[in-house]
């Protein structure tokens, strides 16, 4: 169902201006030509609230209840307005009044509900299931302060909360409120809704509870507060510190506030709508985003069976056929693993639920991997999913192949119908038709606007291989990009560089398996170079944006050998005409928006089999970028689909990896004292230079690290990745072939457009 129809399109557009002129004279007392920038963005921000007042969501028999602990939605006003076709309009009533629809998305604040991949995937998701017109909502939690936002103090991280929560936003209050109990202790919801506005589709929502008696207040100093005030934190902060147990408590409190928010919300649609709970799965489906929101299956059969007067067999029963579940790692320490004390704390009335679970599947299975309660009395989360839940799927066809073969392989062997793959999808709308809208227009003027909706005919595309006029449109859009971007630079981190630079750009949440400490060495290794006179072909511009989680010592040990790479290369001059370095501050899905588009080569060079599939690797792509990557997650299907010109595959398979893991063979120091090129690279991390700039402890630690630890093993693939970066830097001088990788990548993006993912999930799992 279209929002609204096209006659009914042309009166709201007619009397859209009158609208804007009225809300700015209602909200401020001013003409629009008065207002500020941020002033606009509240006039627009009711305009469309507006427009949205009086739509009814999606509706159907079955809806998919996607429930997350993230929820990455970035800013809303362009792509709504692009969602619901006025951008244009909008931006020409602005123009008319002197003023810049650009500038007015610059005043929105960047809601701050999510930290990477995992949430970014969700709203995209969102946005596809309102354009497929499926009725469906997310489901989660409004953070105040959200993940934190990162500055940048004598070369170090710091965490301060970030203060993204504005009195007008695209939140609107609603009259649901619950109760939520913990043991003894009791609070208070309440729902906040946000709308979903699909493309050129329908409307859905996402629904967001905070806790009715948070405190701002509690927030002293940067982002500590008080973990044990629960009444006063639950939603103050996404991820707050769990270093310690009244951390790991509260990360238990607020995964149980979200699940028992979502239990009581559904079930109330449920009773709203006269559907019998014995029905349930056939009426809602709850997708569980990785195990964060597990605790909803012990949670509903506690409801069933507590207050719907179910048996414990029925109500297991309709439950494990309502949810699914989908891992997005494989890394060990990132699979929860409660420990039952800790849930008797917080939850006590889950734990008898729990363990009734778990005997269940003692009575059926002897193998002690399978098992929910391990031998340590830590509740496996994911275990518990994949007994009871109906589907697993994993989110990149190497990563579901390995989770099938090695990390899951006992639980393949018991539930092989409940495994599935799907793999991950962005949404064109927000990372192309929003963020490159040049790139988008050129797109539509070549092939039409079909792709818009059905992304495959990007493939169209691959007729324009030989046409010079096309091939050479789409170099000058990069080059624009690539200015716009050194200006934002310019003005946001005060370093110049150089829009005739190769841009290479790595972005995306620093952890040592994605490998960011190894691009840090291959800058090294070039710096050296240059400066014993060996001059390269092409100038290039490092770029990386990440946030490292505040009690993840090596992380911001990686970020500071950034910035103090950043400091030496940029102020030395023999060597900054060559190259610059720049950690861009507070990386975000704005900031994306910004980076992606101008990019050249897209790092993606995480250790094989550990990056689940990554889905910047596929925004880059759509935008033109060529991948510098290893064979894993999505990478492995990018280099499918485009050929093996087209992308730049190094380093050792996941098969190998895992072998060494499994041999625990892999000795970084071999690897060391065997290649001179290394060996000085590593070395510069604790020379007199390095020490100048930085810090002694931070620069030490990370250095023995790599030499007596390397977990994500940086030095076995070092040497291949510095010669296959330095191929690839030398095959970007033939400009025209470069071109020509570049259409290619952009015309087999149509595989990771989110709305053949979600498609996917409703044939297979959804069935809406
Ligand atoms: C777990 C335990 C304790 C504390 C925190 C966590 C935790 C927090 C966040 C575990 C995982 C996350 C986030 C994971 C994430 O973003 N995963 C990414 O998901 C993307 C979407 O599927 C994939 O593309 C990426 O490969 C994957 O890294």
């Amino acid at each position: 169902m279209a929002v609204m129809d096209t006659i009914q399109r042309e009166i709201i557009e007619e009397k859209m201006e009158q609208e804007m002129v009225a809300l700015a004279e209602k909200l401020f007392g001013k003409t629009l030509e008065e207002c500020s920038d941020k002033e606009l963005y509240g006039v627009l921000l009711g305009l469309v609230k507006d427009m949205m007042h009086n739509t009814i969501p999606i509706s159907g028999n079955k809806r998919v209840y996607y429930i997350s602990a993230e929820f990455l939605i970035g800013k809303l006003l362009s792509n709504n307005l692009i969602n619901l076709g006025i951008y244009d309009k909008v931006d020409s009533i602005l123009k008319g009044h002197g003023k810049e629809l650009s500038r007015v998305e610059d005043a929105e604040p960047e809601p701050s509900l999510g930290n990477g991949g995992l949430g970014r995937l969700a709203a995209c998701f969102l946005d596809s299931i309102a354009t497929l017109g499926l009725p469906g909502e997310g489901i989660g939690l409004n953070y105040h302060f959200g993940l934190f936002h990162q500055k940048f103090v004598d070369r170090l991280q710091t965490a301060e909360k970030d203060t993204w929560l504005e009195k007008d936003s695209w939140l609107t209050r609603t009259d649901t409120s619950f109760e939520v109990s913990f043991g003894d202790t009791k609070v208070v919801s309440r729902l906040y809704d946000v709308d979903v506005i699909g493309y050129e589709g329908g409307v859905n929502k996402l629904r967001l509870f905070d806790l009715e008696s948070v405190d701002e207040g509690l927030v002293k100093k940067g982002i500590t507060f008080d973990k044990e005030a629960i009444g006063k934190n639950l939603t103050l902060f996404l991820y707050p510190d769990d270093s310690d147990e009244a951390g790991n408590l509260l990360r238990i409190y607020q995964q149980y506030f979200m699940v028992s928010n979502a239990a009581q919300l559904i079930l109330k649609e449920m009773k709203e709508k006269h559907y019998d709970l014995h029905t349930l799965d056939e009426h809602a489906v709850i997708q569980i985003n990785d195990t964060h929101p597990s605790m909803i299956i012990p949670e509903l059969i506690r409801i069933l069976v507590e207050d719907k007067a179910f048996s414990m067999d029925e109500a297991i029963d309709v439950v494990s056929r309502t949810c699914a579940y989908t891992n997005h790692t494989i890394l060990a320490e990132a699979l929860e693993k409660w420990p039952l004390e800790y849930l008797e704390k917080a939850v006590p009335q889950l734990v008898p639920i729990i363990k009734e679970l778990d005997k269940r599947i003692r009575e059926k299975y002897e193998d002690p991997k399978v098992q929910i309660i391990d031998e340590n009395d830590r509740v496996h989360m994911a275990h518990m999913d994949i007994h009871y839940g109906f589907s697993v799927n994993g989110v990149a066809a190497i990563h579901t192949r390995i989770l099938q073969d090695t990390e899951l392989n006992s639980f393949y062997k018991l539930y092989p119908e409940k495994f599935n793959n799907k793999t991950n999808g962005i949404t064109f709308r927000r990372w192309l038709l929003s963020c490159n809208r040049e790139l988008a227009a050129l797109i539509s003027e070549t092939i039409g606007d079909g792709y818009k909706k059905n992304a495959d005919e990007l493939e169209k595309l691959l007729d324009y291989a030989d046409d010079q006029e096309f091939l050479d449109k789409l170099a000058a859009i990069k080059t624009d990009d690539k200015v716009e971007l050194a200006a934002y630079i310019k003005e946001k981190e005060g370093v110049e560089i150089d829009p005739n630079s190769v841009y290479d750009i790595q972005i995306k949440r620093l952890h040592e398996y994605k490998r960011q400490q190894m691009n840090a060495l291959y800058i090294i290794h070039k710096y050296l170079e240059i400066k014993k006179g060996k001059k390269p072909s092409v100038p290039v511009t490092f770029i990386f944006g990440a946030k490292a989680a505040p009690a993840y010592i090596i992380a911001q040990d990686i970020i500071h050998l950034l910035l103090v790479l950043q400091d030496i290369v940029n102020n030395d001059p023999d060597v900054n005409r060559y190259m610059k370095v720049v950690m861009v501050e507070n990386y975000n899905v704005s900031y994306a928006e910004k980076l992606i588009p101008a990019c050249d080569i897209s790092e993606q060079i995480s250790l094989a089999s550990k990056e689940a599939s990554g889905t910047g690797n596929m925004k880059f792509m759509l935008n033109g970028a060529v991948t510098l990557g290893t064979a894993d997650g999505a990478n492995v299907e990018i280099h499918d689909l485009v050929g093996d010109e087209n992308i730049y595959i190094f380093g050792k398979d996941s098969e190998t990896v895992i072998g060494h893991y499994e041999k625990a063979d892999y000795v970084s120091k071999d690897y060391y004292k065997k290649s001179p090129v290394i060996r000085e690279a590593v070395d510069f991390i604790v020379g007199k230079q390095a020490l100048a700039s930085g810090h002694k402890e931070n620069l030490e630690r990370l250095y023995k690290e790599l030499l007596n630890k390397d977990w994500f093993m940086t030095l076995l693939d070092l040497e291949e990745y510095i010669e296959v970066k330095d191929r690839m830097l030398e095959d970007y001088l033939d400009r025209e072939s470069w071109k020509k990788k570049v259409l290619v990548n952009i015309a087999k993006a149509g595989f990771f457009s989110s709305d053949r993912t979600i498609r996917e999930y409703n044939r297979d799992i959804w069935k809406l």
